[in-house]
C-alpha cells in the first residue's frame, strides 16, 4: 500500500510539472489519484509501471485548439479561443459538453474532461470521455452574435467530430439555442443528416425528452439514494440550491416534485432567499425566457424574497445542499457553516464545485456527499440515451426515459456504494465512485493494448 501512495505521489508531482499552469486539471488528478491506493494494491496490474496506465490515463488521446473569429453587430470582428479535448474512447466515443464562459482555458478544459472519463463509465453506457469549449461570453450578446460565433466555432469543430467519433453537448453557457446553431452549421457544412453528432437537440428534430431535465433531476435522485441508506427523505426537508442554470433549474423542479422545499438561487452577481420556497414558474421566466438576473426575480416575487449581492449562499440554514453553479464554489468556510447548521446529504450538480478542504470536512462530520462524477451523471446519461433514439430513428415518450434515469441513478449509486464498501470506506461516494469508474475504464485499457 505505501508502494503505491509513493508510485501515485510521484506521479502525480510530474503530471504537475508537464502541465503547468493548469490549477483544475491538478486538482481533479489528484481527488482521483488520492483514492486509488487501495485499488492498486488489491489489483497490482493497474499499478505496474511497465504498463503506465495511469500515465496513459492522465494524458489526453488528442487535444485541439483553434481559433474562432466573428463579428459583432456592428461589424467589430473578434478573435476567441475554441477549444476540444479529446480524453479518452476506450469505452465508446469521445463524449461531453461545450462550456461557453471567460474563464475557459486549456486546464479547464481539461480538468472537465478528465472527470468527464469516470462520469461517463459509471453511466455504464459505452461512452468514451472528452470535453470543449471557448473563453467567448456568451452574456449580453445577441442572437444574431451568438449564432455568428456558433458557427464560426463549427465550421472548424466538425472536422474533429461525429456520431461514432466524438459527441459534445451542452454545459455553461451552452444550452439548446446554442446546440441549434451547432447542428445548424454541422448539418450545412457536412451535407449530413447525422443526429448523433450532438446532444441536447431540440424536441422535433432528434432531441430526446428529458435531457433539460436530466442533470438536475438525476442530482436530486442521487440524493435521495443517500439519504434513504440512512432511513430518511426529501420529503419535507429544505433545500440551498446555487446557480440558476440549466442544472439548478431542474434541480429545483425535482426538489419540489418530492415534497422538499428549495429556497436559494443565484448567479455570479448574488444570490436570492425565497422564505416561501422558490417560485420556479417566475424563476424560469427571467433565467429562461427573459435570460435575465436573478436579482430581478427577487424584485418582482415580493416580500418572501430578498436579493443578497455581497454574502455566501452557503450561509442560508436548510436540510440538503445541491451545488449547482460552477468549480470551486463551496469551500472550507462553507462546509463549516453547512455543518453547523445541521446539514444531511450534499449532491454536486456541478463539476467539482466543492474545494477538497470542503469535502473532506463534510466526509469527516458525516454528511451524505454525492461527488459530481456520480450525482450529476443523469445528464450525460440521458444524452447517451438520445444518441440510441438517434441511431435507431425513434423518439422515446417523456415517461419511459424518465423512468431509464432514475434506474440508471440508482444503479450510479449502487455501484459507487458497494464499492466504497468493498475498498473498506463505507459511504465513501468519492473513493466509490472514482474507484469504479477507474475500474471500467481500466479494465477496457488493459484489454485494447497499448494505446
Ligand atoms: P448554465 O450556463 O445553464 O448556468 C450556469 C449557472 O452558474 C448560472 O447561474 C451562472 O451565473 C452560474 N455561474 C457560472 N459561472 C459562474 C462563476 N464563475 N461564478 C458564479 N456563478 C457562476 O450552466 P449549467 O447549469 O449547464 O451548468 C452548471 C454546472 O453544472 C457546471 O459546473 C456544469 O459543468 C455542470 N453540469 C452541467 C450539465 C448539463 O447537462 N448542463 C451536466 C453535468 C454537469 P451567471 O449567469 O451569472 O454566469
Ligand atoms: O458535465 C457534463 O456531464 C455535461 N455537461 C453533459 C455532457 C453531455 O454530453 O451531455
Amino acid at each position: 500500500m505505501k508502494d503505491s501512495k509513493d508510485r501515485l505521489e510521484a506521479l502525480r508531482a510530474e503530471i504537475e510539472r508537464r502541465n503547468p499552469a493548469q490549477p483544475e486539471f491538478h486538482q481533479a488528478v489528484r481527488e482521483v489519484l488520492e483514492t486509488l491506493a487501495p485499488v492498486f494494491a488489491a489489483r497490482p496490474e493497474y499499478a505496474d509501471p511497465a504498463v503506465a496506465l495511469v500515465e496513459r490515463l492522465t494524458e489526453p488521446e488528442r487535444q485541439i485548439v483553434f481559433r474562432v473569429p466573428w463579428q459583432d453587430d456592428r461589424g467589430r470582428v473578434h478573435v476567441n479561443r475554441g477549444y476540444r479535448v479529446e480524453f479518452n474512447s476506450a469505452l465508446g466515443p469521445y463524449k461531453g459538453g461545450l462550456r461557453f464562459h471567460p474563464s475557459v482555458d486549456i486546464g479547464v478544459v481539461k480538468f472537465l474532461g478528465f472527470e468527464q472519463i469516470f462520469k461517463n463509465a459509471l453511466t455504464g453506457l459505452g461512452i468514451g470521455g472528452g470535453k470543449g469549449g471557448s473563453d467567448f461570453d456568451p452574456r449580453g450578446r445577441s442572437d444574431a452574435e451568438v449564432m455568428r460565433f456558433c458557427q464560426s466555432f463549427m465550421t472548424e469543430l466538425h472536422r474533429h467530430i461525429g456520431e461514432h467519433t466524438d459527441v459534445p453537448a451542452g454545459d455553461i453557457g451552452v444550452g439548446g439555442r446554442e446546440i441549434g446553431y451547432l447542428f445548424g452549421q454541422y448539418r450545412r457544412i457536412t451535407n449530413r443528416w447525422e443526429a448523433g453528432v450532438l446532444t441536447g437537440k431540440g424536441a422535433g428534430w432528434g432531441g430526446s425528452a428529458i435531457r433539460p431535465q436530466a442533470t438536475g433531476y438525476g442530482s436530486v435522485l442521487f440524493a435521495a439514494e443517500m439519504l434513504k441508506v440512512r432511513g430518511e427523505s426529501l420529503d419535507g426537508l429544505s433545500a440551498v440550491v446555487s446557480g440558476s442554470g440549466n442544472v439548478a433549474l431542474y434541480t429545483i423542479e425535482k426538489l419540489q416534485q418530492l415534497g422538499a422545499n428549495p429556497l436559494t438561487c443565484s448567479d455570479s452577481h448574488g444570490y436570492v432567499v425565497d422564505d416561501k420556497g422558490i417560485d420556479l414558474a417566475l424563476l424560469k421566466q427571467v433565467k429562461e425566457v427573459e435570460r435575465g438576473r436573478v436579482s430581478e426575480y427577487a424584485q418582482r416575487r415580493g416580500s418572501s424574497a430578498r436579493y443578497v449581492s455581497d454574502g455566501r449562499i452557503w450561509d442560508v440554514p436548510a436540510d440538503v445542499a445541491f451545488p449547482s453553479a460552477t468549480q470551486n464554489e463551496l469551500d472550507g468556510q462553507d462546509a463549516r457553516t453547512l455543518i453547523s447548521n445541521g446539514i444531511k446529504a450534499v449532491s454536486e450538480g456541478a463539476n467539482m464545485p466543492t474545494t477538497p478542504q470542503a469535502v473532506r470536512l463534510l466526509q469527516e462530520a458525516g454528511v451524505a456527499f454525492g461527488p459530481g462524477k456520480a450525482a450529476n451523471a443523469g445528464g450525460v446519461a440521458v444524452s447517451a440515451l438520445e444518441m440510441s433514439q438517434n441511431a435507431a430513428r425513434i423518439a422515446w415518450s417523456a415517461q419511459r426515459v424518465e423512468e431509464e434515469l432514475a434506474g440508471i441513478m440508482r444503479s450510479i449509486h449502487a455501484v459507487a456504494y458497494e464499492t466504497a464498501e468493498r475498498y473498506g470506506t463505507p459511504g465513501d461516494y468519492v473513493a466509490g465512485a472514482n474507484i469504479a469508474g477507474f475500474e471500467r475504464v481500466a479494465d477496457a485499457m488493459l484489454a485494447q493494448g497499448v494505446i
